[in-house]
């Protein structure tokens, strides 16, 4: 069964006998969010739609700027949008283009409110608000009926005679008036901080049409209240755009204090979401239709054949990659970090337990032999079928998205992150993959703005010569694994590849194309050992 036409849908929330619960959006991006949170129709806020652009809600965006950023909100929405027309936009005559322009532009409605043009936001001066005629404002109304694209499209009169102090009884009589001129519902706006006067006025109306309220001052009112007068249509009007505002007030001071995104970078929106909500998956889908060769996304490789030292008792005999963390393994928060940079094409390379390795939308690769062999062989069996870039992590870390982010935007063939405050990580007497740079470090730690590159890594205890400790992380461009692959072949047939770890094919790459190092300070941790399991729970 198709879906009815947007207009039909607001139709029928309108006239419904169910309470709907309408909000605010003021772009696209906002729309989308709306309507993901389940919202069956949404209001085109005047008072939102201005702010957004940055001028106030007196008629200083235009009637053609309004329609276009309606038409745009209703490409983002598979839901009906009600307009807020404000006062009109000017007479008779001007309402019948903008109703007409709006439904060819895919608003499913329109709400007309009582006052002239310009206008001014109802929570401004309200009492020296100027209101129309109520005669004349009911000839826009018929003209605004008249104009409609389609028999379905709403018209909805709303009176501002409680927000201007006319009382009860205009506001009843403006109503009235409002209903015979042949709109849907009326909106009965008020400025009072408690519904009571929205309510007698709900039972003076008795029914007559669908009533549609606004909340915004009287926001304590709980939905039960609504529904026991008989309120067709709730709309929250601005606080999808209040909140956007004091998050980016937050986030505007933090940055500029800090001279740095490091510790907002997890508490915002990943590039993948942003990605997400504009419909990137839809266009890499097209690129594969339309494009030869198209591709979309990342590859990335986690090896995790290894059984690794941790106690039998802790790992319950399943892979350490699947070593709980919080709620999730170890592994799955590999998968959500790596997804969350658009590392789509994802395979794991099992050997110990490998049965217990299944993760939905993830493939895997086993190394059979993972007892007698290392991490080489590990990432042979998966380079087999890859192409393109990817990135290779160890099945044992965990560490902060911007890493990910840093190597998968970088240019060079082979880039890996590296720790340079490893002196800090306890443990004393460990070994791990430690990193000397080509080019010393200076006064100050390596910051990611200075290019560094990798000179050797080995595994070894830590000591003075090295700058560094590999946290694990590789991206290897589409030449890099082309390279890779070729290092794989000739190992093997030089029969040493099972006895090979990740830091050959490193120091190897570092004396042919060259390993760009991205120096990070802390912000990930490894599972070697009980010590590290501790700190990983802290992470
Ligand atoms: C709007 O959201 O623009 C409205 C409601 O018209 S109010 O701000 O209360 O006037
Ligand atoms: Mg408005």
């Amino acid at each position: 069964m198709s879906s009815p036409r947007k207009t039909t849908a607001l139709r029928r929330l309108i006239e419904s006998p169910e309470l709907t619960f309408v909000i605010e959006a003021h772009n696209g991006l906002s729309a989308k969010i709306a309507t993901e949170a389940g919202f069956p129709a949404l209001w085109a806020s005047s008072l939102t739609l201005s702010a957004a652009l940055g001028v106030r809600d007196n008629n200083e965006i235009s009637w053609t700027q309004v329609a276009e950023q309606v038409e745009l909100m209703c490409d983002a929405t598979s839901v009906p949008i009600l307009v807020d027309g404000d006062s009109g936009h000017g007479d008779f005559n001007i309402v019948r283009r903008l109703v007409a322009k709006l439904g060819q532009r895919g608003a499913a409605g329109i709400c007309l409110e009582d006052k002239l043009f310009p206008k001014t936001n109802s929570f401004l001066r309200s009492e020296q608000q100027p209101l129309a005629e109520a005669e004349e404002f009911a000839g826009k109304l018929k003209a605004a009926i008249d104009a409609r694209p389609d028999g379905d499209f709403v018209v909805i009169a709303r009176t501002e005679a409680l927000i201007a102090g006319r009382g009860m009884a205009e506001a009843l009589r403006r109503a009235e008036i409002y209903r015979q001129a042949g709109v849907h519902a009326v909106v009965i706006h008020s400025k009072s901080a408690k519904p009571d006067e929205v309510f007698a006025f709900m039972r003076e109306w008795g029914g007559r049409l669908p009533v549609v309220l606004i909340p915004t001052k009287y926001h304590a009112t709980p939905a039960a209240a609504f529904r026991a007068n008989h309120v067709s249509m709730v709309i929250w009007a601005n606080q999808l755009m209040r909140g956007a505002t004091t998050r980016m007030q937050e986030l505007a001071a933090q940055i500029r204090r800090e001279e740095s995104i490091v510790s907002v970078e997890d508490t915002i929106a990943p590039m993948a979401e942003i990605f997400r909500l504009q419909g990137d998956a839809e266009l890499a889908e097209a690129e594969q239709r339309y494009l030869r060769g198209g591709s979309g996304g990342h590859r990335g490789i986690i090896l995790a054949a290894t059984r690794g030292d941790l106690p039998e008792a802790l790992t319950g005999g399943a892979p350490k990659a699947l070593l709980k963390v919080g709620h999730a393994s170890i592994l799955e928060r590999l998968v959500t970090t790596l997804r969350a940079h658009e590392v789509r094409d994802l395979t794991v390379v099992a050997g110990y337990k490998k049965e217990m390795i299944a993760l939905p939308g993830v493939n895997r690769i086993d190394n059979d032999a993972y007892a007698t062999t290392g991490e080489l062989a590990s990432l042979a069996a998966a380079l087999a079928s890859a192409t393109g870039e990817t990135i290779v992590a160890f099945g044992d870390i965990l560490f902060r998205g911007y890493i990910a982010g840093l190597l998968l935007h970088d240019g060079a063939d082979a880039a890996i992150a590296v720790d340079t405050r490893f002196r800090e990580r306890g443990g004393a007497g460990r070994s791990s993959d430690f990193v000397r740079l080509k080019r010393p470090p200076g006064a100050r730690d390596y910051l990611d703005d200075e290019e560094a590159w990798l000179e050797r890594v080995e595994f070894a205890a830590p000591s003075e010569e090295f700058h560094g400790e590999w946290i694990g992380l590789l991206k290897l461009s589409a030449r890099g694994v082309e390279l890779a692959r070729e290092f794989v072949a000739a190992r093997r047939a030089d029969g040493t590849l099972a006895q090979l770890q990740l830091v050959d094919l490193l120091n190897h790459f570092a004396g042919v194309v060259g390993v760009k190092v991205h120096c990070i300070q802390g912000h990930w941790t490894d599972v070697d050992s009980l010590v590290d399991l501790d700190r990983a729970q802290q992470f």
